[in-house]
């Protein structure tokens, strides 16, 4: 599209739905084009709509005007999956951000796509409710991005990822029509699983419009113990312990001694150079329950050879731990001139052997590779830092990479166990999804959305990638 239609494209959407929700000027359009995949080239507009009607206008306009468009909540996508370029409107969906509902009696919220994950949260514990769902970035990320990508997070070990917690999504399809699946019913089986098929679409199948969330009581207690070892995979071995014990916390967050010391930097502590790998474990439950699970989790800790093991000392410890938890990817970012990260699973008792055989990798080719995650589910987060001034530095990552991607494919497992696919997994994903999968899968995207304008060439590889293989 040259610049002078792109100039018409933007005058003819302002024209259909008013300057309030249109978006035009070069740094709103860049800034709304990034996700954090940094793969990104300037978009042709943004639409904020504030409602149903002006997405399904969007659609229409798509169709008329010849653009595609990519969906987007806060843009935390590691992979891409919100990234924008030349030739597509960005809808930002943050203006929606209404919480229709907290139902106590039937345990559901009803929310629009813009809320955010951590506002839903707290909406809910002021009413004694839970929303268990919780991706490291929740208090940026929104409910429509996480429903998007199927987002994990610290708290799945127990609770379960977001995908556990949809109940109904109504979205805009590809043709302008809408799709309203599922709803306020705690379990159904009538039909094909549609709700389950829009989690994790990024973008891909339709617009969200509004989502149908399931809720828990809250739980009246919850304690945070933190483990410290001076081997490497003395947090994995420590987490197996906690399981072995009986005990299922809420959250059970492995992360090397490195990790930590690159987050102590970032947020001005000191580091403990000793320090081989660190645990954050948290229990909940009734009062008695939590305490009770905390002293069988400590236990284990320290006899699967935790050097110091302990409770947080107050509130404003746990919320510390947390925060320095959640700050690890921003810290990373900051630690390095580059990085690239993968966010990989295998089965449990495979997570210490893959993590080695990952580091021995980067090791070979000399490249520096940290890893962190949710050892609870064997959900890896191996970062691969580089300076991309230093020459065939790029080369010697991408080959550490897919050594890495065979390590856990070998091992049973996946190439995004949260992250989803986006742009920047392709090529990753076309080793792990089989050619009849990939063929069903294009057909799904066939019928939601036949001339495919909403986010294309994300989610699932196309069928030239496919050829190429
Ligand atoms: C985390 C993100 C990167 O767990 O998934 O911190
Ligand atoms: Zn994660």
């Amino acid at each position: 599209m040259d610049a002078a239609a792109a100039d018409r494209v933007r005058a003819a959407l302002v024209e259909r739905l008013g300057r309030e929700s249109v978006v035009v000027s070069p740094e709103d359009r860049r800034l709304a084009s990034a996700d954090a995949s940094r793969m990104f080239t300037d978009c042709l507009a943004v639409v904020r709509p504030k409602d149903e009607g002006e997405v399904v206008a969007l659609v229409k306009a798509a169709h008329e005007l010849g653009f595609t468009i990519v969906p987007r909540g806060a843009g935390t996508s590691p992979t891409g999956s919100a990234a924008a370029g030349a030739g597509q409107v960005v809808v930002d969906l943050s203006r929606m951000d209404r919480i229709l509902a907290v139902d106590a009696r039937d345990l559901v919220a009803e929310v629009e796509p813009g809320v955010l994950c951590g506002a839903l949260q707290a909406r809910c514990e002021e009413a004694g409710l839970f929303y268990p769902p919780d991706p490291a970035s929740s208090r940026v990320s929104t409910l429509g991005g996480n429903v998007a990508t199927g987002a994990g997070g610290l708290r799945a070990v127990k609770y379960g990822v977001t995908r556990d917690y949809v109940l109904g999504v109504r979205a805009v399809l590809g043709d302008g029509s809408i799709l309203d699946v599922g709803g306020r019913a705690l379990k159904s089986v009538v039909g094909y699983d549609l709700v389950r098929l829009m989690v994790g679409s990024e973008g891909t199948l339709g617009i969200f419009t509004k989502l149908t969330l399931k809720l828990l009581p809250k739980p009246e207690s919850a304690e945070t113990l933190v483990a410290d070892f001076a081997a490497v995979d003395g947090a994995y071995r420590g987490a197996d312990a906690v399981l072995a014990a009986g005990v299922l916390p809420r959250a059970l967050e492995a992360m090397d001694g490195e990790v930590a010391a690159i987050v102590a930097d970032y947020l001005g502590e000191a580091a403990d150079p000793t320090l081989g790998s660190r645990l954050l474990v948290e229990v909940d439950g009734d009062r008695e329950a939590a305490a009770r699970d905390a002293d069988r989790a400590l236990a284990a800790l320290k006899a699967a050879g935790a050097t110091n093991a302990r409770r947080a000392a107050d509130p404003a410890e746990r919320e510390k731990l947390w925060r320095g938890r959640r700050s690890i990817s921003p810290a990373v970012y900051r630690a390095s001139p580059a990085k690239k990260s993968e966010d990989l699973g295998v089965p449990r008792s495979k997570l210490g052997e893959a993590v080695a055989a990952i580091k021995a990798a980067g090791r070979a080719e000399g490249v520096r590779v940290i890893a962190y995650g949710h050892a609870g589910d064997a959900n890896l987060h191996v970062n691969f830092l580089y300076d991309p001034a230093q020459s065939g530095a790029k080369e010697r990552v991408a080959r550490t990479i897919d050594r890495a991607m065979d390590v856990v494919l070998a091992a049973g497992g996946t190439i995004s166990g949260e992250h989803g696919v986006g742009l920047k997994k392709l090529a990753a994903a076309r080793r792990e999804i089989s050619p009849a999968a990939l063929a069903i899968m294009r057909g799904v995207k066939n019928l939601f959305d036949p001339r495919g304008v909403l986010n294309p060439g994300k989610a699932v590889p196309a069928e030239e990638d496919l050829c190429a293989s």
